[in-house]
């Protein structure tokens, strides 16, 4: 048996049946590349989802973990510690808001934005108790939690998961008409939208989208909820995704790459009218703001400024979509995405073809998955160099060609 099989079959007999991984068993990786079992080496295109944006085990992140944790790693929020008051503040001057809640995954951050912007309506804005709405977008995905899934679009999401919180008013996502209709209905507390659809397949909105909504929502007396669990943190070229626009949300939700890839950390931020609407008591997590939590999550927000990963994302971004549409693959439907969040729409008979393309991909030493189909997602760490970008290019121009003999 190789040992490639040995792995897969543990978590075929042990584990629950929640993914279909690509057949590739990694063991080791450091900044833009991951080594499988049996030593061979891999582009990471998907970056865990966009989480290591830093680049997998960036030395600094792994560095601040490990003297932290053989300090102290959890008081738990009944008593206070040296580290969360420093990380708090670091992200709230960075970022340009009065007040964060630490919690850990995305998904609990978008319930905790959920409740939050519930709770300004009932205290702030007066909406009549349990009446408060929150729109969302068709195409959505915020995270996996029962609430959350309430308001997916997404069969396989919600199906046979109910009985679903109600609450939420879905519209079609880059329709400003849509939004400010929904608007008219004076209990909607939020408009939760992610600023690019990352799982709908690298959705870009049209320019100009996510400014408008803010101003239809002030207008309306109604919060902004900016989920950039995916797009944050650089991913797309800016700090926040949300900056292509200059828009400020009112209340800012993020995970994933604020720890680096290392754990969950998650990130709600607000100012003092609309965060301290939650009284003590009323809202938390084991886990959330931890010491080390709080120690990682400010060394992930520091490498991230002081190596300059938005601007690199920015520039090696152009790149990689110049790059791509040169290879004028009759396979490529199109190229899409801003910074180093792109996906290649695949056009080819075989509805497996963008599968079979992520196997070829993983032969030539690049890994990455399909979202939806016929979606690749091309998503390295935002540490990527020139010569980097071109030799992927290169993986994925070969891969298409022998696509075109495989199926
Ligand atoms: C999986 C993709 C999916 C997110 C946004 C909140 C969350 C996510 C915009 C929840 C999480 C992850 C979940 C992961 C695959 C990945 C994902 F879009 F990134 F590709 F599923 F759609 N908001 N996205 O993207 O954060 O609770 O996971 O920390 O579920 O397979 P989480």
């Amino acid at each position: 048996m190789s040992t490639s099989t040995y792995f897969m079959d543990l978590e075929e007999k042990h584990g629950a049946h929640n993914y279909h991984p690509l057949p590739v068993i990694i063991s080791k990786a450091s900044g833009c590349e991951v080594w499988d079992v049996e030593g061979k080496k891999y582009f990471d295109f998907l970056s865990g989802y966009s989480a290591v944006n830093q680049g997998h085990c960036h030395p600094k992140i792994i560095n601040a973990l490990v003297e932290q944790a053989q300090k102290l790693t959890l008081t738990s929020r009944a008593f206070y510690n040296d580290q969360l008051g420093e990380y708090e503040k670091y992200i709230t001057d960075l970022l340009g808001f009065d007040k964060i809640l630490p919690m850990n995954t995305g998904a609990e951050a978008v319930e905790t934005g959920i409740k939050l912007a519930r709770r300004w309506a009932y205290a702030v804005k007066g909406v009549e108790e349990n009446k408060a709405r929150i729109i969302v977008c068709a195409g959505n995905f915020h995270g996996r939690t029962s609430s959350v899934i309430s308001f997916s679009t997404d069969p396989s999401a919600y199906t046979n998961f109910g009985p679903f919180m109600p609450g939420f008013d879905i519209i079609p996502y880059n329709d400003l008409e849509a939004l400010s209709k929904a608007l008219e209905d004076k209990n909607v507390a939020a408009f939760l939208v992610e600023p690019i659809q990352g799982e709908a397949g690298i959705l870009v909105p049209d320019e100009g989208y996510i400014s408008k909504a803010k101003e239809l929502c002030k207008n309306a007396n109604v919060l902004l909820i900016a989920d950039e669990v995916q797009t944050g943190l650089c991913r797309t070229g800016k700090m926040l995704c949300i900056d292509h626009e200059n828009v400020k949300a009112d209340i800012l939700l993020l995970g994933k790459a604020l720890s680096g890839g290392v754990f969950p950390i998650s990130a709600v931020l607000a100012n003092d009218d609309i965060m301290l609407t939650i009284k003590p008591g009323e809202h938390g997590s084991t886990f959330g703001g931890s010491p080390l939590a709080s120690v990682v999550a400010k060394k992930a927000l520091e490498v991230l400024v002081d190596e300059n990963m938005a601007e690199n994302a920015a520039k090696m971004g152009e790149l990689f979509r110049e790059k791509l549409r040169e290879l004028n693959s009759p396979f490529i439907k199109l190229v899409r995405g801003k910074g180093l969040l792109n996906a290649i729409v695949i056009d080819h008979k075989d509805p497996e073809a963008a599968w079979q393309l992520c196997e070829i991909f993983r032969d030539n030493g690049l890994i990455t998955k399909p979202t939806h189909g016929d979606k690749i997602r091309l998503a390295p760490p935002l540490i990527i160099n020139e010569a980097q970008v071109h030799e992927a290019v290169g993986i994925i121009g070969k891969s298409l060609n022998s696509l075109e003999f495989k199926v």
